[in-house]
């Protein structure tokens, strides 16, 4: 599913994340930095030691506790076909949805485009964060990732591509559901 919002194109596509070819990709990491399993693992084991390499750099200057959730930080990209890696932390919320997830989460998507602004990256794709590991529900986490990235778009006027890569057909339907549900009540 494709559509523009504000000059920006939002696509919804189903895929491996690491195979995209934005100038960054968003990795859904842990406040250590250090690399997980998931999407983190794939991301550096793909993207070979540089982007660890450059996470410890962060881990000893700016962020010597950890990136606390809803922060985002970027790297590079190493050997991805993204020149760069931008990372953050959703909250952890074992199968329930609080106010504070929905904050903490928004916050993580709203911050990432941030840096890339801030970075001169106009295209980024996202992987579905948070709803692995970290067990928030697909629906409610769907719906407000799809908030944060369409409030962005329309106050900064500067990406020209947000693009979703969800993994499973599953996941992408509840992404797709978000998505109408949001532009029929605009
Ligand atoms: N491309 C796109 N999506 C993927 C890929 C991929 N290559 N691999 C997995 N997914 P998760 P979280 C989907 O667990 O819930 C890590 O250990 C997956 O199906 O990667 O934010 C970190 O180090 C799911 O829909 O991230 C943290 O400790 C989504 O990506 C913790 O997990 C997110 O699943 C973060 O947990």
């Amino acid at each position: 599913m494709e559509t523009t919002i504000n000059g920006t194109k939002l696509v919804l596509k189903i895929g491996d994340i690491t195979e995209e070819d934005t100038q960054a990709i968003v990795n859904a990491a842990n406040s250590t930095l250090m690399g997980g399993g998931g999407v983190d693992g794939a991301i550096h084991s793909k993207g070979g030691p540089a982007i660890l390499e450059e996470c410890k750099k962060i881990r000893q200057t700016t962020y010597p506790d950890g990136l606390p959730t809803g922060e985002a930080v970027i790297t590079t990209g190493g050997n991805l076909k993204a020149e760069y890696v931008i990372h953050t932390v959703g909250p952890v919320c074992h199968g329930r949805f609080t106010e504070n997830h929905e904050k903490l989460l928004y916050n993580a998507y709203y911050n990432s485009l941030k840096v890339a602004k801030e970075n001169g990256i106009k295209t980024v794709a996202f992987p579905s964060i948070s709803t692995g590991a970290y067990r928030c529900p697909l629906d409610l986490s769907a719906r407000t990732a799809m908030m944060a990235v369409i409030d962005f778009i329309k106050n900064e006027n500067y990406i020209t591509e947000v693009r979703f890569v969800l993994f499973t057909d599953s996941i992408y339907y509840y992404y797709e559901e978000a998505l109408k549900e949001i532009l029929n009540e605009a």
